[in-house]
């Protein structure tokens, strides 16, 4: 028994289709309802509808990511009750037409974060990356956040007016976007919420977001319980408070935290090898052995970094992520389990054909499929052994 292949599918409106995703050789598809507005209840027709175009394609709709968890709930604002009673109903919805394992992030306001979606590489791909002094030209000129410059390395610091002198008035537009963007299918918000929040989580901190994390879980397990439901929680990408916005999900010690604290099965991970391969600090094939036993899903992508924790998105068995030991790790986890553990190859670089196509940043089709593929080779020559 091997891992399955999934594929992240964003709905009709994705310029990779279905077909595409089965001529990649996956054989699930991981897929959300994008267009519903945040903390709205998802319909189980509508869930039923996007269930049948992709079974009607000859594939399966395995993993839903990501059941978003509205700002509400991360905040345990007044409004957090109704968001909760919301998301039991979409979690019910999804079970009843047969959707039990569930993706999601608690990454306060922005999901991942990137400064160029297009870093040029040596060969003439496309990659998405990292870039400090990109981050703290938005964060200090920018956004002009109060005490920010005491966030920075001074290394980081002291290369921040040239950096912000030699963009164009559109470069530092399109990084305004860039960082503001969220999931590209969804909404992004403005610099005023942006400030807004990033208030609000100040007083919130490291342990009040662990908080309401277990509010959350609390919330929710009933429904899981009965349903059958695991929920499979992504790592911070990238695995550092940004901008002063608290993280609880960035390494080993959190993982650990998170998975005691809420013991559970329902509680599960998601466990993104890229997202968590950004911090130096994290070696992946011990976190594996930590808490294995809960990863539900993974993603598996790479990162390779340079002194200063600058990274772009690398090939799938290039980069600081040793591959091989995650798959070998990944494996042996698999053998132990009633069902296959879902994979997708997260991210790919933008190559071929696709550099004349718009696509989501990160999910053109010819990359991924070039890391699917990469990955497969590696899972059957590791599975013969
Ligand atoms: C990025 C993705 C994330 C992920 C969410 C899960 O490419 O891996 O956007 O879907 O964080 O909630």
């Amino acid at each position: 028994m091997s891992l399955i292949q999934s594929w992240r599918w964003f709905g009709p409106n994705d310029p990779v289709t279905l077909s595409d995703i089965r001529q990649a050789g996956a054989t699930a598809v991981v897929s959300a309802l994008h267009h519903i507005p945040h903390g709205e209840i998802w319909p189980i027709e509508k869930i039923r509808g996007r269930k049948a175009v992709i079974e009607a394609a000859g594939l399966e709709w395995l993993i839903v990511e990501s059941v978003p968890v509205h700002e509400s709930i991360k905040t345990k604002d007044k409004n957090a009750e109704h968001f909760l009673e919301n998301y039991r109903t979409s979690l019910r919805n999804l079970a009843a037409c047969g959707l039990k394992k569930v993706c999601y992030n608690f990454m306060p306001v922005l999901d991942w974060t990137r400064s160029n979606l297009a870093y040029p590489l040596a060969n003439g791909a496309k990659a998405l990356y990292f870039d400090w002094v990109d981050i703290a030209v938005f964060d200090l000129k920018v956004l002009q956040r109060e005490g920010a410059e005491s966030f920075y390395d001074p290394e980081i610091l002291a290369q921040v007016d040239k950096r912000q002198f030699e963009m164009s008035a559109e470069r530092l537009q399109e990084l305004t976007d860039i960082v503001l963007m969220g999931v590209p299918t969804e909404k992004g918000i403005s610099l005023e919420q942006l400030r807004e929040s990033i208030a609000l989580y100040a007083t919130i901190g490291k342990n009040g977001l662990r908080e309401n994390w277990m509010y959350f879980m609390e919330s929710i397990r009933q429904v899981c319980e009965e349903e059958g439901i695991i929920m499979t929680m992504h790592p911070d990408d990238p695995p550092y408070a940004i901008l002063g916005l608290p993280r609880i999900v960035s390494n080993e010690e959190d993982l650990v935290f998170l998975t005691e604290a809420v013991p559970q099965e329902f509680n599960g991970i998601c466990f993104c090898t890229g997202s968590l391969g950004a911090g130096a600090f994290n070696d992946l094939p011990t976190i594996l052995d930590r808490i294995g036993d809960r990863v539900h899903f993974v993603h598996l992508r790479n990162v390779k970094k340079d002194r200063l924790g600058n990274f772009y998105e690398a090939d799938h068995l290039d980069g600081d992520v040793d591959m091989v030991a995650v798959m070998q790790r990944l494996l042996s986890l698999n053998k132990s389990r009633k069902e296959p553990i879902p994979f997708r190859p997260d991210h790919g670089h933008q190559m071929l054909d696709d550099l004349k196509k718009t696509s989501n940043p990160g999910y053109s089709a010819i990359g991924r499929l070039k890391g699917l593929a990469e990955l497969r080779g590696l899972m059957a020559a590791l599975d013969a052994l």
